[in-house]
């Protein structure tokens, strides 16, 4: 089923004129109401008249999140406090957090979108849903909240925590839609085998997952000890949430929905803009949001654009799974490597868990990378011959793929602390 088919299979034509229509509301709006864009342009030299096809998007400045930051906590909202009826904010790796406003069409809007996006998964009135994503200052809950709450669906709003009691629920009300981070759908599992319950009884069909990356093994795994599908899901909090782009039943890449986001992806060093099939950093512009426009907000996520037709029958514009971020990326011994690179390595190495942590650290001038996996509790017999010939095959292979050295260190089963929202993979000690 398609949540808005009016929308999500129209022409290519349509679809470029609402964009254009849209983006041009947006860019006066901007320019009238939110200073700090008036000056960006004017220094950029560009007017809103200027923008008289799609392409000329290409005039108009970049922003990133120090544009949030820098005019914390309200400067870029675009309405008045009174029409603001939620905000929503997510911290960044350093200083201030990052927030964000919503007018009642604002929310109206995104529970549409996140409507589309769960639909897209194959989530029906049917289904019962346990929302295991924060509640609170985070998008992921609220906005799942609000998307199944639009498609009908019965919603149980766990959040995270208390993990045996999520399960206890997953028997007792017949979940069948699971909502998380896969890291966190990874630790209830291993919970939930802890508590002797055979997975394949439970009801569940359909994982809604997202918040960070997962590759396609994790996907995989995931599906296998969870007895379900698994869908990703993408979004952000400077553009709205979740409710960006999510993943069909074909699950080739995510459906955007860009009548409300107008996606691109550009060279992260050199800002040129990048077509179809060419990977790069995720650049969008929000063409809908009236309480905080952005205008290509350079996400740092890596991916890039495919305008094939999917047999869904949808017609949007899909983006890949995102394969790291432009700021993730650790450049070891001057090579560049992507944690999603070691994650595939451990994912398709028999004999360890998902479970992992990237530990650099630099002596002198050289840079140390120590990979540290736990053993999968079925492999953990504490023969040392065969611990040894584990570490040096994921060696190898590591050495394959990143075309450096890295360290194994191979951990006793449970032995990396479990989040339950979204996992911390790198610990960089390096004097930065
Ligand atoms: O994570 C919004 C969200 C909630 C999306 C629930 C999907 C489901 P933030 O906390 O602002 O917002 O984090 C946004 O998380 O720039 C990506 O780096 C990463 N991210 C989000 N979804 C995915 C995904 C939410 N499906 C940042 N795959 C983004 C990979 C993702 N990375």
């Amino acid at each position: 089923m398609v949540w808005e088919p009016h929308y999500e299979c129209m022409s290519r034509e349509d679809m470029q004129a609402i964009q254009l229509d849209r983006l041009q509301t947006v860019v006066h709006n901007v320019y009238e109401k939110v200073p700090f864009y008036r000056k960006l342009f004017v220094e950029q030299g560009v007017k809103p008249q200027d923008i008289k096809r799609l392409e000329d998007v290409q005039k108009l400045p970049f922003s990133g999140k120090e544009a949030i930051t820098e005019n914390y906590p309200f400067g870029l909202f675009a309405m008045p406090m009174k029409q603001i009826v939620r905000v929503h904010a997510s911290s960044g790796t350093t200083g201030r957090q990052k927030v964000v406003g919503y007018s009642k069409r604002d929310i109206r809007t995104w529970s549409n979108l996140v409507a589309r996006v769960v639909t897209m998964a194959g989530v029906t009135d049917e289904d019962i849903a346990q929302i295991c994503f924060g509640y609170g200052l985070f998008t992921g809950g609220f906005g799942l909240h609000y998307g199944l709450e639009k498609v009908g669906a019965t919603i149980i709003p766990a959040s995270t925590g208390n993990t045996e009691r999520q399960i206890t629920m997953m028997q007792d009300f017949g979940t069948t839609v699971l909502v998380a981070t896969p890291s966190y759908a990874l630790y209830m599992v291993e919970a939930a085998e802890d508590m002797g319950v055979d997975t394949s009884k439970l009801n569940l069909r359909v994982g809604l997952f997202g918040a960070e990356p997962c590759t396609e093994n994790m996907k995989k795994e995931i599906e296998r000890r969870w007895y379900m599908r698994a869908t990703d899901n993408y979004g952000l909090t400077e553009i709205g949430g979740p409710g960006v782009a999510g993943e069909c039943e074909c699950a080739d890449g995510l459906h955007i929905n860009e009548d409300h986001f107008y996606p691109e992806v550009i060279n992260p060093d050199t800002g040129e803009v990048l077509g179809y099939g060419e990977q790069g950093e995720l650049v969008f512009t929000s063409l809908t949001r009236e309480a905080f426009p952005i205008v290509r907000y350079r996400t740092r996520d890596i991916s890039m654009l495919i305008n094939e037709p999917c047999a869904c029958g949808r017609t949007t514009v899909r983006m890949k799974k995102i394969t790291g971020r432009a700021d993730d990326m650790l450049i070891i011994r001057g090579v560049n490597v992507y944690p999603s690179q070691i994650e595939s390595v451990i994912m398709e190495t028999e004999g360890v868990a998902p479970h992992y942590q990237l530990i650099v650290t630099s002596k002198g001038y050289l840079d140390d990378l120590e990979v540290q996996v736990e053993l999968s509790g079925d492999h953990f017999t504490g023969k040392f011959k065969e611990l040894e010939e584990l570490e040096k095959t994921l060696k190898q292979k590591l050495q394959r793929v990143l075309s450096i050295s890295a360290k194994v260190k191979l951990l006793e089963p449970r032995s990396i602390e479990r989040t339950m929202g979204k996992a911390k993979r790198v610990i960089d000690l390096r004097n930065k």
